[in-house]
């Protein structure tokens, strides 16, 4: 019974660090997908996944793919998109995917990828080498293009679905002499192309051409992202203040200024002997609420909205004695 009991014992711790150490991987893997950030993509579905990266597809051949390549296609009945029920494809023809410009500000390590396959719609095509998949990018809105990589086959006709693992990774260089990748068939196929953007890049257009040239070869992406690493907002620190006078222009001193800010926070401060009061380092980008009280004065406009976005010195009060009332 004893040793029963201990074996049940270990077994189950076992068991229970099997369990810690799953927990630890996920959260592993899960903290290093939190640094990134997918900042656009077009996933072809109806409902395209947000923030949706918009495209325009020219040329000839090019479709929305869905469904399985034929059970007689190699691979055999093979996926028509990597995830959701949707990609695009072409078939025997020349297609330009134009995605939207995309603006790359409070991101770094920034990078482009996207998922490919390619098929033959019946058991003897594939990929040759007139077959192929380019990558360009434009940094600069769109005005020029740069041929960055392409995915070619051989003689041999290759074919891998969505589930092949092999991956391309090139850095951008600019010079629209695209990096030659042949692919392999089968799992080795390059099915994920990423292309690393230099640190300069502050924007990213893309351009997929996929040109094939029988009826019989298919080409299939899915998935197009723009991907990078948040940086931590860093907001501006100014100086807010303004002078507190009467009527007459003169200063008036020991006035109490009271600042509420965007969080709802409230800074107090008095105002020098000739009117003067300033409050540092404030963050831009807030709206501030100011009041003023002072001993004898009433205000025509006692309190002032500020929307903050540079120093602002000139968050003046004019006050008058209640005298000047009678
Ligand atoms: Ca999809
Ligand atoms: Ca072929
Ligand atoms: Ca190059
Ligand atoms: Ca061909």
């Amino acid at each position: 019974m004893r040793d029963f009991n201990q074996n049940a014992f270990s077994g189950l711790a076992a068991k229970i660090g099997m369990v810690v150490l799953l927990v630890f991987c996920f959260a592993l893997l899960n903290s290093n997908s939190y640094s990134q950030t997918i900042i656009a993509i077009q996933d072809f579905e109806a409902t395209p996944a947000t923030p949706t990266l918009a495209f325009t597809a020219t040329g000839t051949g090019g479709s929305i793919s869905t469904g399985q390549n034929p059970s007689t296609g190699n691979p055999a009945s093979a996926n028509l998109f990597a995830s959701g029920e949707r990609g695009f494809q072409t078939i025997n023809g020349t297609t330009v995917l134009t995605f939207a410009n995309q603006s790359l500000a409070g991101f770094t390590n920034n990078f482009v990828d996207f998922r490919l396959a390619g098929m033959s719609i019946n058991s003897t095509n594939g990929i040759d080498t007139l077959d192929n998949v380019t990558l360009a990018v434009s940094l600069d809105g769109g005005a020029t293009f740069s041929n960055e990589v392409r995915i070619s086959g051989s003689t041999a006709n290759r074919t891998f679905d969505f589930t092949a693992t092999g991956a391309s990774t090139t850095t951008f260089d600019g010079d629209n002499n695209p990096t030659l990748v042949m692919t392999t068939s089968g799992m080795a196929g390059i099915s994920t192309v990423t292309l690393n953007l230099p640190s300069t890049a502050t924007q990213v257009q893309i351009r997929i051409t996929l040109l094939n040239n029988d009826a019989n070869e298919r080409f299939v992406i899915d998935n197009v992202r723009i991907l990078g690493t948040a940086v931590p907002r860093t907001a501006a620190l100014v100086n807010v203040g303004g002078r507190v006078t009467d009527s007459k222009g003169r200063g008036v001193s020991k006035a109490l200024v009271t600042m509420t800010d965007g969080n709802g926070n409230r800074h107090s401060t008095n105002t020098d002997s000739l009117g003067y009061y300033l409050f540092e380092e404030v963050e831009v980008g807030q709206t501030l609420i100011f009041d003023v009280q002072a001993k004898r004065y009433n205000f025509t406009q006692p309190t002032q909205v500020v929307s903050l976005t540079e120093e602002v010195i000139t968050v003046n009060f004019t006050g008058y004695t209640s005298k000047r009332l009678f």
